[in-house]
């Protein structure tokens, strides 16, 4: 049977660790493009160079043009910029609303039937803008966030806990941002959930706020670590998460930016919710219960991402 091709746009810090992780794990073929002229060919020979060595095939193809993607069936799009310093939010929706309308004209050119992944920030607006310039299916298009965002949670609750993070489920709503919405009530360690734990006097009620808090802030936290760039080896490795249930059909249920059209009351917006990714896509919004804080939490949420989406509406009004 022939490999899966596997087609990354946008070759900077997530780009190449997204190539060399689709190698290690062997979910196809990798088409590396970026509009910078040597690097998505350079990254792409030195992993390829590394194959021997790690003990993987896979074909790797570095190019600065569309036709290379013709025929993908997964595309994860980290094109774009990340915000620095001194750049508001809106420098930077302005710039990647831009990278988003090309991206999404030459998937829908070339790879129609592609299973999309956005990653470029700010995601939930950016996923938007790149599902409408591409035409594609909203089941076919989503956003990268909640895996990450959930990762970041399960691996500080596991630290707390001094338990493996194998065993530690935890689950985020909302926007992707300051004001995502940790799910404290469905986030536990091997089936107990959080607030039992507190009971058990595991940990303590300061303490999970204060988790949560970081969990929030968890992408500035890098930043501020690296100063030069933003986190890029566990959003890569969310990505992979997602594409790997697409390819194999695995039909989990992990928190992602989706389409949503009346689930939780809204229309025309991606948002992070928990979803059942398998061969179609995505094939199911789960809706869960909210209690009035949780549902005043996710309101916040949605305003903000409303506020965005508003904007790219007004830069390109043809997107609507
Ligand atoms: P970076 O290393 O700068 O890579 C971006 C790449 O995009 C560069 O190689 C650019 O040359 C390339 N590029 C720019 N314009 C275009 C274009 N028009 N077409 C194709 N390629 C282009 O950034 P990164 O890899 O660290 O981050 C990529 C994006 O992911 C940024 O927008 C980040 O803010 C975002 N990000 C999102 C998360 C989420 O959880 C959602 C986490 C971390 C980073």
């Amino acid at each position: 049977m022939a490999r899966a091709k596997i087609a990354l746009i946008g070759a900077g810090q997530i780009g190449g660790t997204l190539a060399l992780l689709t190698g290690l794990k062997e979910l196809g073929d990798i088409v590396l493009f970026d509009v910078v002229e040597g690097v998505p060919q350079g990254k792409s020979l030195d992993i390829a160079e590394a194959s021997p060595v790690l003990g993987f095939d896979a074909t790797y193809a570095g190019t600065n043009s569309y036709e290379a993607i013709a025929g993908a069936d997964v595309i994860i799009v980290t094109a774009g910029v990340p915000r620095k310093p001194g750049m508001s939010r809106s420098d930077l929706l302005d710039i990647n609303l831009k990278v988003m309308q090309q991206v999404g004209e030459g998937i829908k050119q070339y790879a129609p039937d592609a299973f999309v992944i956005c990653i470029t920030n700010p995601l939930d607006a950016m996923v938007w803008a790149l599902q409408k310039a591409s035409g594609l299916p909203t089941n076919k298009v989503v956003g990268m966030a909640g895996v990450l965002d959930s990762a970041r949670f399960r691996y500080f609750l596991a630290d707390e806990f001094k338990v493996s993070v194998e065993d530690v489920t935890a689950f985020v709503l909302g926007g992707h941002g300051d004001d995502m919405v940790p799910l404290v009530r469905y986030s536990g360690v091997a089936g107990i959930p959080l607030p039992d734990l507190v009971e058990m006097g595991w940990t303590t009620q300061a303490k999970v706020d204060a988790i949560v808090e970081r969990t929030r802030k968890g992408g500035g936290e890098i930043v501020n670590l690296l100063k030069t760039g933003s986190a890029f080896y566990a959003p890569a490795a969310s990505a992979i998460e997602m594409a790997t249930s697409y390819l194999r059909d695995k039909r989990r249920l992990l928190p992602a930016a989706a389409y949503l059209s009346g689930e939780y009351g809204l229309s025309d917006l991606y948002l992070g919710v928990p979803v059942i990714i398998g061969a179609n896509g995505v094939e199911k919004i789960v809706e869960i219960a909210l209690d009035a804080n949780e549902q005043a939490m996710l309101d916040k949420s949605v305003a903000s991402v409303k506020e965005l989406v508003a904007e790219c509406q007004k830069i390109a009004p043809g997107l609507a």
